[in-house]
């Protein structure tokens, strides 16, 4: 790791805030890389994701969590954890809202865990593309939050980057000087085989619905690096056989497609070719045991 140069500002920025309000969009535009996986379902991101954006002047390490939500089972008390473990170890919050509705109590929820945090909270409200006619009484509500908490307030879209930059901005001038924590080039510290399965979990959440996306795990059995190609063996876990048979539909055509999506992301991810050879294996009420969440790599 290189030294970094006078005036280098560097730190730890935790993003936080309720389910699908747009975190793992908004770190991957930052970073500029796929590295978090997103979707229109609730808890997507089950581990703490770290990105990592460097610039000629700073470098932010991105802390991306599972949105804060009452949990209702195992799974959700170690993702609620997770994300409260990342407050508090970060130099800076970034609170992100969305900004298609009003606060309401999930975001509420969430202001009064960051009450209690001594660095600084900055609120983001996201999603301004697709603000309609109520923007003004949308934006005061949480006006009204930034205000009673002297937070400074940013509004910007993470799918079309508006108000991206002057975000960044406004991040770097809530680190202090700082060093290189990562290598210029690195932007994310995660294994390449944890995003390999994040890739094949997003496209059961995106082809299949309701139970099925919620019990699933991926584990990556095996990676092979041959000359012109790179062979992955994986395993989908499920807990119930009727959402295997789901997940394999008639004739292995749900799996066939699940399969050839995936296989197009981790292509992008490693740049070159890629053999996806995916399993389904059944496994009772995963979700409940902790030791059964740690072999899947979850942090319990
Ligand atoms: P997370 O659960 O907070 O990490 O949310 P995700 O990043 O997974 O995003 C949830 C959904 O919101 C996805 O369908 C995203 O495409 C969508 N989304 C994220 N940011 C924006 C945005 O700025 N504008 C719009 N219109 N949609 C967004
Ligand atoms: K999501
Ligand atoms: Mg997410």
């Amino acid at each position: 790791i290189p030294t970094a140069p006078a005036g280098f500002r560097s730190g730890f920025v935790g993003i936080v805030g309720r389910p699908n309000v747009g975190k793992s969009t908004l770190m991957n535009y930052l970073v500029g890389q796929k590295i978090a996986i997103t979707s229109p379902v609730a808890q997507t991101t089950r581990n703490r994701l770290r990105g990592i954006l460097t610039t000629p002047t700073a470098q932010i390490i991105f802390v991306d969590t599972p949105g804060i939500h009452k949990p209702h089972h195992e799974l959700g008390r170690v993702l609620v954890q997770n994300a409260q473990v990342a407050i508090a170890s970060v130099d800076a919050t970034l609170l992100v809202v969305d900004g298609t509705g009003a606060a309401g109590r999930g975001d509420r929820f969430i202001v009064e865990l960051l009450t209690r945090v001594q660095t600084p909270v900055i609120l983001g409200i996201n999603k301004i593309d697709q603000q309609g006619e109520a923007a003004a009484e949308i934006n005061q509500s949480y006006q009204e939050i930034a205000t009673a908490h002297q937070w400074p307030l940013h509004q910007f879209s993470a799918l079309t980057g508006s108000g991206m930059d002057s975000l960044q901005t406004l991040l770097v001038d809530h680190l202090e000087a700082g060093p290189y924590y990562y290598p210029p080039d690195l932007v994310t510290d995660q294994p390449e085989r944890f995003i390999m399965g994040e890739l094949i979990r997003e496209q059961i959440l995106e082809h299949t619905r309701e139970e099925v996306p919620h019990s699933v795990a991926i584990s990556i059995d095996r990676v092979e690096e041959e000359e012109t190609i790179t062979r992955v063996l994986a395993t989908v876990h499920v807990e119930r056989s009727s959402q295997k048979g789901i997940l394999i539909g008639k004739g292995g055509s749900m799996m066939k497609t699940i399969g050839t999506a995936a296989r197009q992301q981790i292509q992008k991810l490693i740049a070159g070719k890629v053999y996806l050879e995916l399993f389904v294996k059944v496994q009772p009420k995963w979700r409940q045991s902790r030791t059964r969440l740690a072999d899947l790599g979850y942090r319990v």
